[in-house]
This record gives structure tokens, C-alpha cells and sequence, in this order.
């Protein structure tokens, strides 16, 4: 027997990926909240021992030992590799190829530079991007030994305060989406969900990926003309219990 406990935060995009495989494989959980929009606890210690980058999520399964993961897409890997629970894997190798190419095609769309960078309130966002690079340099003085692992999470607040404003990084970063849009729509002909009938792995990342498209603003894509498919899919997703259950909503984060 195992327990497994996530870290995670409601309104993080990587963390609603996680609790939707939970919740659609029905697993039981523990919840713990790490505070990435007042506190920047991503940065504690304790946490960079566990998740280098200082991010959330992360998995821990806890049995005779415990095994942590992290990065949202091998985290619903790991828990649809599971032996309880609903499967959320295909049968058979073809569709499982498949799965996995919908799987990277939604983990590359950068839903984080995308999301700072359509903030409704830019000075708000540039307060919990300038606290994390505050916090991070801090921290890196304080401790040696993760010293390396906080200038990299500086070095990415940087980073998004500067891809953020720049328009040809971001118009470059919808391209990519809306061919990885058009390549999952294409999936959709004749089929309910990506996989056929059954709501699988790939339906789980890709019901994250447009319930953020969404908040976003990207109307068109979402609900709109662009991909009639998905749009009526995302529909379908919405409707089910694990949506709730998984507090996949639509809400901005804020200080
Ligand atoms: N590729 C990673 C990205 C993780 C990530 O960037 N998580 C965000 C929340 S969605 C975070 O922890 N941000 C806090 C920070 O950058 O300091 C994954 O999918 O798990």
C-alpha cells in the first residue's frame, strides 16, 4: 500500500494537469498548498531538496520508501501508470504513440509566458515576478549548497519579465500553439475524445491546456470558429465530474 501527496497550488496551470489525472484515475490524495503567489514557499529550502527548480507540482508516493516526481508531464505518467484505478492508457501501441505526441504537443505549449504575458494587471504580476527574484537571491546567499539551484529560479523570473513584453516571442509561442491546435483537432474527427471513445491521458493534459486558453482570452480557438471540434470537446471535458473535483477554473491569480 501507498500514499501519495502533491504539492501543488489551485490556480497553477501544471498543478490542475496533476489533480485531473488524479482525480479521472480516482485516487486518493493529500494536499499540500505551497504559496507561489504571496509567499514564493517554492523557493523554501525544504522544497528545493525535494523539487530542484523550485516549482510546483510534485508527487510524492510514500510506501516502504518515497519515490518523488516531478514536471506535471511525468507526474501524470507516472500516476496513469498505476495499477489502481480507471486506466487512462491505451491498449494498444499505435494509439499510445499517439498519446504521447498529444502529451508533448500540449506540455510545449508555454501557457506560463503566455499567461504573464496576458495578466489583466501587469503591475501585479511584476510584483510576484520581482518577489521571486528577490526571494531567490536571498536565498542563494543564505545557502551555499542550493546556490545554484536559486540563481536558476531567478534567472527564469528574469526571464518571463522579459519574454512577457516581447511581442515576436509570444507571437512565435501562439504559431506553435495553433498548429499543435490544428494537429489535435484533426484527432477529433469522428472520435468523442483524442484517443476515440475513452477519455484518456491525452484528453487530460489537452482539458488543462484550453480551460488556460481560455481564461486567456483566446476566444477564437476556444470557442469560436476556428476549431469546431475542440471547441465542442472542451464542452464534453467541462461537463465531467473530475473538472469540478479537480478545480480546473478559470480564475486569475493575484496579491
Ligand atoms: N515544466 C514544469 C513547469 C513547472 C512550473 O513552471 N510551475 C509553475 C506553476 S504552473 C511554478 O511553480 N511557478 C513558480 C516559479 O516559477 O517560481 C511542469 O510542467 O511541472
Amino acid at each position: 500500500m501507498y500514499s501519495l501527496t502533491l504539492h501543488h497550488h489551485p490556480l497553477s496551470v501544471c498543478s490542475m494537469k496533476v489533480r485531473l489525472a488524479l482525480e479521472e484515475k480516482g485516487l486518493d490524495w493529500s494536499s499540500n498548498v505551497i504559496d507561489i503567489v504571496g509567499e514564493q514557499e517554492q523557493l523554501e529550502p525544504w522544497y528545493v531538496k525535494l523539487n530542484s527548480n523550485g516549482v510546483i507540482p510534485t508527487l510524492e508516493l510514500h510506501s516502504s520508501e518515497t519515490e518523488v516526481v516531478t514536471n506535471s508531464a511525468s507526474i501524470i505518467r507516472f500516476i496513469a501508470s498505476l495499477s489502481e484505478g480507471n486506466a487512462l492508457l491505451p491498449a494498444n501501441n499505435r494509439d499510445f504513440k499517439l498519446m504521447n505526441k498529444l502529451i508533448d504537443l500540449a506540455d510545449d505549449v508555454d501557457l506560463q509566458i503566455l499567461s504573464y504575458a496576458r495578466h489583466p494587471s501587469m503591475e501585479k504580476s511584476e510584483k510576484i515576478l520581482d518577489a521571486r527574484i528577490d526571494k531567490s537571491l536571498s536565498l542563494a546567499k543564505q545557502h551555499p549548497e542550493l546556490r545554484s539551484n536559486y540563481l536558476a529560479c531567478a534567472d527564469r523570473s528574469e526571464k518571463s519579465k522579459k519574454f512577457r513584453v516581447n511581442t515576436n516571442h509570444i507571437k512565435d509561442i501562439e504559431q506553435s500553439a495553433f498548429k499543435s491546435l490544428s494537429f489535435t483537432e484533426k484527432q477529433l474527427n469522428g472520435n468523442t475524445f483524442l484517443l476515440g471513445d475513452t477519455y484518456s491521458l491525452a484528453d487530460v493534459i489537452w482539458t488543462v491546456v484550453l480551460s488556460r486558453l481560455d481564461l486567456l482570452g483566446y476566444t477564437d480557438w476556444i470557442n469560436g470558429n476556428s476549431f469546431p471540434l475542440l471547441t465542442s470537446y472542451y464542452q464534453r471535458a467541462q461537463n465531467r465530474k473530475s473538472f469540478t473535483l479537480a478545480q480546473v477554473q478559470n480564475e486569475w491569480w493575484d496579491k
